[in-house]
């Protein structure tokens, strides 16, 4: 491994921060999501409505408790930790012309706190959230004026943290809302809510195809901004195999991965790949894409590839011959790999598959940004938290990813542990799927003293940082 490899933690604005009302901060889509959990959805509802429970605003409260977070961070060794900025904070509204100056100042401070304690702040634009405000006046991504507005906030975020921040994401998995069909996915990728009997899928291209351009343009501006800095994508990286090696199993899975990771050649590659512009014609999609936006997408390229990863998929042919793909419906089990208690299958030889596939197709940097395992801890009357099954998923994990870098020879940057500290899931809204080596004192429903506490995967990891590896 590197000398200069970036081991972290990873977590996001709306899943820590609370203070969800501070300071001139706006409402942020991921305000508007009530708790769920296993078989029960998340709801998403326009007014704060008294007698429900959403646990994003006050989540672990990290905008008050920074600090002490920060220590246990370096105390752990970490030479960075990622976070993302939420959006409204920054402008609560989402299309004024003027940030607030009192959010910029937050992140200022916390990020001085992190560089204090030789910590690298890597950092997401939009994680999962972005004004409620636009949904409100303008319906979300479905709507070209979104581009200028994150611009905006890209450009406001990049000057005034260049001499912090060096890595930046601009959305945190872009392609989660390939699964079009789930509510709460398409409306924290892109703040689209829909009406009966709308064309969802149709909707979701075009607000990606947005999304994408203001990605792009944000990336130029980065560097003209200073050249120095690194500007990446971020994509939810579920390899999806094929169920044998049944040709038409082979084929289906090309086109399953072509749906969920196109986003990819966009950054990465500047143009619409083939095949996309091959299934827009035949769907007879009239998109809003003009000659300027595919040159600002040349224009835009990502400077290094970022991921999450946690599970891999699998589906099998089913006859039809334009290979299309339903998130829902085409996914089987592997009958090679477990689940977790939240049905996600555990396969850590996908990680370094994920790199190599990543690698060969597209030759730049690489940087794990998420992976880790989400499970119910037992707190012993001691105070202590026995996570010997986390500690041995982070352990398979790493040793795989070793294999890609020291045998297969791919570049990475660095790799960061989602949930380094108990947060809010995002999928459920719950604080029991935990994910931390700092346990948090919160509850489901909102009690607890929000004391932080370490698991025994907290020693664990500080040796592996200590080590550079070599100690799992
Ligand atoms: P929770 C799908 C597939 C892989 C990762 O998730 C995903 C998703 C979306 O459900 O999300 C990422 O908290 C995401 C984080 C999230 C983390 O995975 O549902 O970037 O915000 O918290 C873990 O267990």
């Amino acid at each position: 491994m590197r000398k200069d490899f970036l081991w972290g933690g990873a977590v996001a604005a709306h899943q820590v921060e609370g203070g969800y009302n501070e300071k001139g901060k706006g409402l942020n889509v991921s305000d508007m999501m009530t708790v769920g959990g296993v078989g029960k959805k998340r709801q998403i509802t326009d007014t704060i409505l008294p007698n429900e429970f959403y646990p994003n605003h006050e989540a672990i409260d990290f905008y008050h408790h920074y600090k002490e977070d920060i220590a246990l961070f370096k105390e752990m060794g970490f030479k960075c930790f990622r976070t993302s900025i939420s959006w409204a904070r920054i402008f609560p509204q989402g299309d004024e012309l003027e940030p607030n100056e009192d959010g910029l100042k937050f992140y200022d401070e916390m990020f001085d706190e992190l560089l204090k304690n030789g910590i690298q702040p890597v950092i997401t634009l939009s994680h999962f959230e972005m004004p409620y405000g636009l949904v409100k006046k303008y319906g979300g991504w479905r709507n070209r004026k979104l581009i200028d507005c994150f611009v905006r906030f890209a450009k406001v975020c990049f000057e005034r943290y260049q001499h912090q921040v060096k890595y930046w994401m601009t959305f945190n998995e872009i392609n989660n809302q390939a699964n079009y069909k789930a509510d709460v996915a398409v409306f924290t990728n892109s703040g689209i809510l829909f009406e009966e009997g709308e064309d969802r899928e149709a909707i979701v291209y075009q607000a990606a195809l947005y999304e994408l351009i203001a990605s792009a343009k944000a990336v130029k501006i980065a560097h003209e901004i200073n050249p120095d800095l690194m500007i990446g994508c971020m994509m939810a990286m579920t390899p999806i195999y094929p169920y044998s090696c049944n040709p038409d199993d082979m084929l289906k899975a090309v086109g399953a991965n072509h749906k969920r990771f196109w986003y990819l050649d966009v950054h990465a590659r500047g143009i619409i790949p083939g095949y996309m512009k091959s299934f827009f014609k035949r769907k007879g999609y009239d998109l809003d894409l003009t000659q300027e936006d595919l040159e600002a997408l040349k224009h835009g390229c990502v400077d290094y590839i970022g991921f999450s990863y946690y599970m891999s998929f699998a589906t099998k042919g089913d006859g039809n011959i334009n290979l299309d793909y339903d998130e829902e419906n085409d996914l089987c089990d592997n009958p090679y790999i477990q689940k977790t208690q939240w049905g996600w299958p555990i396969d850590a030889k996908g990680l370094r598959y994920t790199l190599n596939w990543l690698y060969d197709r597209y030759q730049l940097p690489m940087f794990i940004v998420e992976n880790g395992f989400g499970a119910i801890d037992q707190k012993e009357v001691d105070g202590s938290v026995h996570d010997q099954y986390r500690i041995d998923y982070l352990k398979e994990h790493i040793q795989e990813m070793k294999k890609a870098v020291d045998i297969d020879g791919v570049d990475l940057l660095g790799y960061t542990v989602w949930g380094c500290i108990d947060c809010v899931s995002f999928s459920t809204g719950e604080m029991k799927k935990r994910y931390g080596f700092i346990y948090v004192d919160k509850n489901n429903d909102g009690s607890g003293s929000l004391k932080r506490s370490k698991k025994d995967s907290f020693e664990w990891y500080k040796k592996v940082i200590e080590t550079n590896g070599e100690v799992l």
